[in-house]
């Protein structure tokens, strides 16, 4: 309960901040995105992490509050971005399942963007496949509305979540994220490889974006790139990294 009272406290006092993680395209190993990160300075623990936080911020009714102010701060960077004369890097923010139970969720987004001027195009919504489902008709109706903001969608996550892929036809979203557990050892692991290759092939099917999420090692990469996938995110391209150091790196990989 200690922590849950200095959770309350955390966005007020400042201690919150975003961290970010490039994609990178696979063609020409640029940076062409990045996922927006949350990272809780604790004044006497020292960086508490978000997988310990946000389930708790769930629990305590704080998650929509959070996850409003990481899209705010997410938009706000994104467009300061471009005035270092950083080319159009899009940011991803991670939605909890609490933001979309809200009424007017998209409503907030537009805000926001306005807020900031940001074009709705560099904005991207990471959503599990399990909050997808959760109640597919409302989800559909929210997809189309944000979508229709020239906001993008990707499934987080993608082949974790406890789903059917019956959502894949009554929703519409932008990419597709392979979760890590498939990307580890592809190059080596025939499972691995049948997973990662059929889940490349339905987002050409689909007609939307792949990426590869924790890209540990070169030799995934050269698998993954090699079977056509187009994005990859991962330890072996960087790390989650402070405001500053990513527009450093992506200075470097433009
Ligand atoms: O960044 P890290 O690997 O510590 O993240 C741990 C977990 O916290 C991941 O599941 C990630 O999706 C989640 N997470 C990180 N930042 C955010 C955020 O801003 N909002 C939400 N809802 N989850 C986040
Ligand atoms: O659940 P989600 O996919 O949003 O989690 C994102 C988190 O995954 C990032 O915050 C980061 O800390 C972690 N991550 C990103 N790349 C790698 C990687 O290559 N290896 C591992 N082990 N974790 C990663
Ligand atoms: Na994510
Ligand atoms: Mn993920």
């Amino acid at each position: 309960f200690a922590l849950e009272q200095d959770l309350r406290r955390a966005i007020t006092s400042g201690e919150f901040e975003l961290w970010f993680q490039p994609f990178i395209d696979a063609r020409s190993q640029s940076v062409c995105g990045a996922e927006a990160l949350i990272r809780w300075r604790h004044p006497t623990r020292g960086f508490v992490s978000p997988a310990e936080f946000i389930p708790l911020a769930e629990a305590a009714g704080l998650a929509d509050e959070i996850g409003t102010w990481v899209l705010d701060a997410a938009c706000r960077a994104t467009r300061s971005w471009s005035a270092t004369g950083l080319p159009a890097v899009k940011i991803a923010v991670n939605v909890s399942g609490r933001q979309l139970e809200r009424d007017g969720f998209d409503r907030l987004v537009e805000r926001t963007l306005s807020r900031h001027g940001l074009p709705p195009h560099l904005l991207e919504l990471e959503l599990t496949e399990t909050i997808a489902m959760a109640d597919s008709r409302t989800a559909a109706l929210l997809f189309e509305r944000l979508r229709a903001l020239g906001v993008a969608i990707s499934i987080d996550d993608f082949g974790t979540g406890y789903s059917s892929l019956s959502y894949l036809k009554k929703l519409s979203f932008d990419k597709l994220k392979i979760d890590r557990e498939f990307v580890t050892d592809v190059d080596s692991r025939r499972d691995c490889q049948a997973i990662c290759q059929s889940i490349i092939a339905l987002g050409r099917g689909l007609g939307i974006n792949v990426l590869a999420e924790g890209v540990e090692r070169p030799e995934e990469m050269i698998w993954l790139r090699r079977h056509g996938c187009q994005l990859f995110q991962g330890f072996h391209f960087a790390r989650p990294m402070p405001e500053s150091d990513f527009l450093a790196f992506a200075r470097d990989r433009q």
